[in-house]
């Protein structure tokens, strides 16, 4: 074992104490933060969201506070998305791109006012890229980091979970909308969101001293149905095809080759960041795009972020982003980033750990 030095530059989770008492036996770092990545039964975890409800920390998913006359103005010139007819307790999922078009980051951008915004981020600095933008444009907008602190409940029982703790009135909130409300008295924010695909709700904290007994509560709540520890699950996320900022994008990567064309409005205001780029890709059609790949071997791999290089008939066309061994297709399973003239079907080599895979390309997501 090791430890881990306190400092400026790792900043703690108010759920981190909770996580330990849960059984945390690894995390990943996100945005400066620890991130719980397993409790030592990945299988288990597993099912529990795919069965049940899983409580996660996901602290890590910061927020960058837009606010005054100007917030929404720069919302719009960060998001190439069309965030006109976003109504206050709307949320959004808008991916923020470069003035090459590259994809930097893939939030979700929460409205609370018509002068306040939140974009839910991934792990990239977008902090300073808000507020520099902010400044060069002269905008009256304050960007900052406020005391919040995201925890996720997902899986099909996560409803009940958060219908007991908070009222039936979480049922009819629909699919990224949220309500600000008090949990015995702790502020925070209630959201029909989350990183799977299993239905959830995320609680977003905004009094980071409050972590333990916010975990507690909903961990008490959750008794009845079974509730668990978790984490933002490999398995899950690659079945279902959610995209990780960063393990399936790179430095090139624009939005178009990672099937998040729909999020993009080309009809945006022209002050927006990498809107002439993105028409400009979108003319002349992405090189790239993303499909699944269907590993022909049945052992489980490792799961990782691995950058595989996938050949057809010998030519290098690809990179594998990731593998999970699926659960329940009993096959080992990825993300495919390829040239655009591969099709669903065809056979593919994938080169890992030195030796040559057999698959084939398949839709996404998987189920
Ligand atoms: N929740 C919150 N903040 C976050 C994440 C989150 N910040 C970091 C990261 N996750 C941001 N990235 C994503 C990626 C995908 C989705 C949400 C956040 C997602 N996508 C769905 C999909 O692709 O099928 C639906 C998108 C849609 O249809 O609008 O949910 O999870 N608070």
């Amino acid at each position: 074992m090791f430890g881990i030095t306190p400092s400026a530059r790792l900043r703690p989770s108010p759920y981190f104490e909770a996580t330990l008492a849960e059984g945390v036996c690894a995390f990943t770092t996100y945005n400066h933060m620890l991130m719980p990545t397993s409790y030592g039964k990945p299988e288990e975890e597993y099912w529990r969201i795919i069965n049940g409800v899983s409580q996660w920390d996901v602290a890590c998913e910061r927020q960058v506070q837009l606010r005054g006359p100007d917030a929404g103005k720069l919302a719009q010139i960060l998001a190439p998305r069309d965030l006109s007819k976003c109504a206050v307790g709307q949320g959004k999922y808008v991916p923020l791109c470069n003035h090459d078009g590259i994809l930097i980051n893939d939030p979700i951008l929460l409205k609370l006012a018509d002068d306040l915004y939140w974009l839910s981020i991934a792990d990239s600095n977008i902090w300073f890229w808000a507020r520099a933008i902010a400044a060069e444009r002269g905008l009256n907008v304050e960007v900052s980091e406020p005391d919040v602190s995201p925890m996720a409940l997902q899986g099909p029982k996560a409803v009940e979970v958060v219908a007991h703790v908070c009222g039936d009135w979480v049922r009819d909130l629909k699919y990224f909308w949220f309500r600000e409300t008090l949990i015995e008295g702790i502020p925070v924010v209630v959201a029909r969101s989350g990183w799977s695909k299993q239905g959830g709700y995320e609680i977003y904290l905004r009094d980071g001293s409050q972590g333990a007994r916010l975990w507690a509560i909903f961990k008490e709540a959750g008794h009845a149905w079974g509730i668990g520890p978790g984490n933002p699950n490999w398995c899950e996320r690659v079945e279902s095809g959610l995209i990780s900022y960063g393990g399936d994008s790179d430095e090139t990567t624009n939005p178009f080759e990672l099937r998040m064309g729909k999020y993009i409005d080309l009809h945006v205001p022209d002050d927006t960041i990498g809107i002439h780029a993105l028409r400009r890709i979108a003319a002349e059609g992405p090189k790239r795009h993303s499909l699944g790949v269907v590993l022909d071997a049945g052992d489980p791999v490792k799961p990782g972020f691995l950058w595989n290089p996938i050949f057809k008939d010998g030519v290098k066309v690809g990179d594998l982003t990731n593998c999970a061994f699926s659960y329940r297709l009993q096959k080992n399973i990825g993300f495919a980033l390829i040239a655009s003239q591969t099709v669903i079907g065809d056979p593919v080599d994938v080169m890992m750990d030195g030796r040559m895979q057999t698959g084939s390309l398949s839709d996404l997501p998987f189920l």
